[in-house]
């Protein structure tokens, strides 16, 4: 009974939250630390609006895929409104687009989310998917000729993975000079308690990277040939894997020849042993620009089991890390001296990715590590509320508060 009815006086807070942070055809992340509208975190909210609101779930990946740039990118962040809250803003990025977005891109998780809707509303649905299908897949091509010269994906900037300041990324990043970036003023660190961000030195380096690819025109093949930063991502590689399968399911059913899609996804397939490192014994970042393994462990190693990619060492490495915390799973090692519960990603556990992981898991057929963490991630928020990721292993609330993604994973999963 009690259960209940927190779930749902929690089920209305969520709708209100999605609610709240809709301006009008598309969803912000969260007021204020996040004001525009960002690729990866919408296509999670129109999978929450799918619970409630079918045609507004639509509307949201339609007004993302409007700003698709002409070679298939869909940029990382919307600039629909200027706000000076946000830095880096529109006029940092220079990418002359319109509407202004930012100039690179974001975990492709779009198709699978398309395809969840899909399910819920098979019919009225059929045509709104028939409109975005060509663009989901201009969008994956994107990625395949620009992003996959070694079989797996690279990205061109840690904000691109969507996990920031994972320690994935430290050994691309110490590689980038972010001593000449000038003068500039920090926003997020206004909004939340910056101990729990990224610090200054990542910072400069981050808008290094952005500096480079203004100056050459947001040039892709420029900035992967001579750019700061190029690293192999095992979350966008299985992330960009399952959507090309759910991509190509989709593309079936609407009676598209698919082969393209699906020799895409085989090929990733085949390639991902390639991000296995034996020493860390799991899927490893890799610095292209030295050709090492970050040697490192984080929660997108997992993702493996969403793109149907296994190892037989993967559940009891999965389990020895779920096992050193108590809520969810952490995005990176906490055996590891880089591990900080608090700190955005190198250590919090983050309800999205915690929802990705478990239909990985779930398809799979591993059920009861599926529901584990389900419960564990509902825990957090029925103590906590809807907050941007939390401490995996106190539970403490950490980020933004009255959080898309997080109310939108509530609907849909963890509730
Ligand atoms: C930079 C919006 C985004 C998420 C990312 C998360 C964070 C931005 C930032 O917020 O990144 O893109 O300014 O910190 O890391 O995953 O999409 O919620």
């Amino acid at each position: 009974m009690t259960t209940h009815r927190i779930s749902s006086a929690l089920d209305d807070q969520a709708r209100a939250i999605l609610q709240g942070n809709d301006r009008g055809g598309y969803t912000i992340p969260t007021d204020g630390l996040y004001p525009y509208q960002w690729n990866w975190d919408s296509a999670f909210a129109a999978w929450g609006f799918s619970t409630f609101d079918l045609d507004r779930a639509w509307t949201e990946l339609e007004t993302l895929f409007s700003a698709q740039w002409d070679d298939g990118m869909v940029p990382h962040i919307i600039f629909h409104k200027q706000d000076p809250g946000y830095f880096p803003g529109p006029e940092v990025w220079g990418t002359n687009k319109t509407p202004a977005t930012s100039g690179i891109s974001q975990p492709p998780v779009a198709a699978t989310m398309a395809r969840l809707i899909l399910q819920a509303d098979p019919e009225a649905g059929r045509e709104r998917i028939a409109a975005l299908w060509p663009k989901i897949v201009a969008w994956h091509r994107w990625w395949r000729d620009y992003r996959c010269g070694t079989g797996v994906v690279a990205i061109t900037h840690p904000w691109e993975s969507g996990r920031d300041n994972c320690p994935d990324w430290d050994i691309g990043m110490a590689g980038v000079d972010g001593s000449n970036v000038g003068e500039y003023t920090r926003r997020d660190t206004g909004h939340v308690d910056p101990s729990m961000r990224p610090g200054k030195a990542e910072y400069d380096r981050y808008i290094a990277m952005v500096q480079f690819g203004r100056a050459c025109g947001w040039d892709q093949r420029e900035i992967v040939a001579n750019g700061p930063f190029l690293m192999e991502d095992p979350g966008i590689t299985f992330i960009l894997t399952r959507a090309n399968d759910d991509l190509a399911a989709m593309g079936r059913d609407l009676g598209h020849d698919v082969s393209e899609i699906e020799g895409w996804a085989a090929d990733l397939r085949a390639a991902a042993p390639r991000l296995w490192n034996p020493e860390t014994r799991g899927f490893d970042a890799r610095d292209l620009k030295t050709g090492r393994f970050a040697d490192r462990i984080a929660s997108a190693a997992f993702l493996a089991y969403l793109a149907g990619v296994e190892t037989p060492e993967l559940a009891a490495r999965m389990d020895g890390i779920w096992d050193a915390v108590r809520y969810g799973f952490p995005s990176a090692d906490p055996a590891a001296d880089s591990f900080e519960p608090r700190r955005y990603w190198r250590g919090p556990s983050w309800p999205v990715v915690n929802a990705l992981l478990a239909i990985g898991l779930k398809d799979r057929g591993l059920d009861a590590a599926a529901e584990r963490l389900r419960r564990e991630t509902a825990e957090l928020i029925e103590a906590h509320g809807f907050f941007e990721y939390f401490d995996p292993i106190d539970g403490t609330p950490c980020g933004g508060d009255a959080f898309t993604w997080t109310a939108a994973i509530w609907l849909t999963w963890a509730g």
